[in-house]
């Protein structure tokens, strides 16, 4: 009996694209879904926020009384890598649902949640130059997708995300001081030229500005708290630091891959020749190494008979093709 292949999707308070947010996102690299978070994964996540918050100026104190100065460059900082590894709240929210189901539909099936980074940004502090997240991970194929969500209000005052609507079908200009990064197939292009100081944040001396300025006006992407920004590694985005006198601007941002790509890469290092074994496995299914959730977070991931179904186009009574599940006996 022919099963059809039925991708993986399960009963939560499940978030389903529309055809034209999907369309939106092809087309301009970005999606911004409006009070996609319920308010208590943004609450846990504004309290995660304030915890390392906290655990930041207790350190900033210890090196002002001596007894730390090696941790000054960390007490410094404005964002926080990776807290996911070692935090569950953070995990919880790298893996929230509600985001995936939002990734699935943009880039899966299969999804590999790769990064998280927690932003904090207090007044005259953040902001970060022009620059293509996919020169900063690679991914082959390279499908890598971020997605930031605003803990409280983003706009241009704090220092707010701003894109440039249709530059995700730009090729990732290879970074010159880093001998191309992360682009993929530079040889393959007659006219690819390097950028200098990527992510700086004056467009003087950060040469994608002139890549940039070919485009209409960027757009800022002012957000409320639960609200989330989906965007293309390909994508030309910046922010400014905070002008704010007293206004914070605290986010989550994470970044997802389809789980059929090679990675080589994590924020960690890793050994061998690929960092897939270090992604977690957050949606689907894979053929590649991978991992689990650290603390148990949920995720739905295919079942065994999907994972074990081989898919092949059959005839069927009407003349029509359909896909077909077939399943390898136990
Ligand atoms: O939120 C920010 O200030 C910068 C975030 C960003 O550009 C990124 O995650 O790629």
């Amino acid at each position: 009996m022919p099963v059809y292949y039925t991708p993986k999707s399960r009963d939560h308070d499940r978030h389903q694209v529309t055809v034209e947010a999907y369309k939106h996102y092809r087309r301009n690299g970005y999606l911004i879904v409006r009070g996609l978070l319920p308010k208590e994964a943004v609450g846990e996540l504004f309290d995660l926020a304030e915890r390392t918050r906290m655990e930041k100026k207790r350190q900033t104190a210890m090196q002002e009384n001596g007894r730390d100065p090696l941790k000054e460059e960390f007490a410094q900082a404005t964002r926080v890598h990776m807290l996911s590894r070692i935090d569950a709240a953070a995990e919880r929210g790298l893996l929230n649902a509600r985001v995936l189901d939002v990734v699935e539909a943009l880039i899966g099936p299969d999804v590999y949640a790769l990064q998280s980074m927690m932003f904090l940004n207090p007044p005259g502090k953040g902001g970060q130059g022009w620059h293509q997240d996919a020169c900063y991970i690679k991914t082959h194929p390279d499908t890598l997708i971020g997605a930031w969500i605003a803990l409280e209000r983003a706009d241009e005052e704090n220092g707010c995300l701003w894109v440039v609507p249709g530059s995700n079908h730009e090729p990732v200009y290879p970074p010159e001081e880093i001998g191309g990064g992360n682009v993929h197939a530079v040889d393959a292009f007659q006219d690819l030229h390097p950028v200098q100081n990527v992510s700086h944040l004056d467009d003087e001396v950060n040469t994608l500005s002139r890549v940039v300025s070919r485009y209409p006006s960027p757009i800022p992407v002012v957000l409320e708290p639960g609200d989330v920004l989906f965007f293309d590694s390909h994508l030309f985005h910046r922010s400014y630091p905070n002008r704010s006198p007293d206004r914070f601007r605290r986010s989550y941002v994470c970044h997802y891959c389809n789980a059929r790509s090679w990675v080589p890469w994590d924020h960690d290092g890793f050994e061998g020749d690929s960092g897939n074994a270090k992604q977690i496995l957050a949606r689907g299914a894979t053929h590649l190494p991978h991992a689990s959730p650290s603390f148990g977070t949920e995720v739905y991931l295919a079942e065994r008979h999907e994972e074990s179904a081989g898919v092949r186009m059959m005839g069927m009574p009407n003349g029509m093709m359909m896909p077909v599940a077939e399943h390898q006996e136990e």
